[in-house]
């Protein structure tokens, strides 16, 4: 059974930057239905039982019928990815990051502020609903991307990257505050970023 992290922070927390009532709906609402489509999808594919989520996505070419495979990327990319979206926010975040994270990002982008505007223009440019990512592979070098619905770079990549922070720009996460204004939620996002928490992600990933 695939479980929502908890919340480490209450729903109306990160206020004013991300409202209450979107917090709420997002997670016990949306999240909370990846969640259940994703283990009602499980269960018909019992190889996969217990298995982390992470390996199911690198053997989905695993399942052969079509719509439970779409079924399992998009429940499966729902569950993980709000989970890091999540765990990446705190009432305590913004700010930059320090450490080994933020050596990386000088030494692969210049500067935290170009860091900031690759990400921010990824989740601005995305057509539809997806996301916009910074991830990291075994090597430890930083890229940032972005990918449509609920895919992610550990799908797109077959494990190759693993994001360790990422900006949902499904309307769902935004509209009810921000309506059709997408970069003003962007730049809100970026002053609840908990950047430990990113810092930690990065170094799980790299070996
Ligand atoms: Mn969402």
């Amino acid at each position: 059974m695939y479980k929502q992290i908890e919340l480490k922070y209450n729903y109306n927390a990160l206020e004013p930057h991300i409202d209450e009532l979107t917090m709420i709906t997002h997670y016990t609402k949306h999240h909370a239905a990846y969640t259940n489509n994703l283990n009602a999808a499980i269960e018909k594919l019992p190889q996969f039982s217990d298995k982390p989520i992470e390996e199911v996505f690198i053997r989905l070419s695993e399942i052969s019928d079509a719509a439970l495979k779409t079924a399992v990327i998009n429940n499966g990319g729902g569950f993980y990815n709000h989970n890091l979206y999540f765990s990446t926010l705190s009432p305590d975040g913004g700010g930059k990051p320090t450490g080994e994270l933020a050596g990386q990002i000088e030494k692969d982008f210049g500067d935290f502020e170009t860091l900031k505007e690759k990400l921010s223009g990824a989740a601005a440019t995305r057509f539809g609903s997806g996301w916009a990512w910074l991830s990291a592979n075994k090597k430890g070098d930083l890229k940032v991307s972005s990918t449509p619905n609920q895919d992610n770079p550990i799908i797109e990549s077959i494990g190759e990257w693993t994001p360790i922070l990422g900006i949902d720009v499904w309307e769902h996460a935004y509209y009810l505050k921000y309506k059709n204004l997408r970069a003003d939620y962007i730049k809100a996002f970026f002053e609840v970023v908990d950047w430990k928490e990113v810092a930690d992600n990065y170094s799980k990933v790299k070996a």
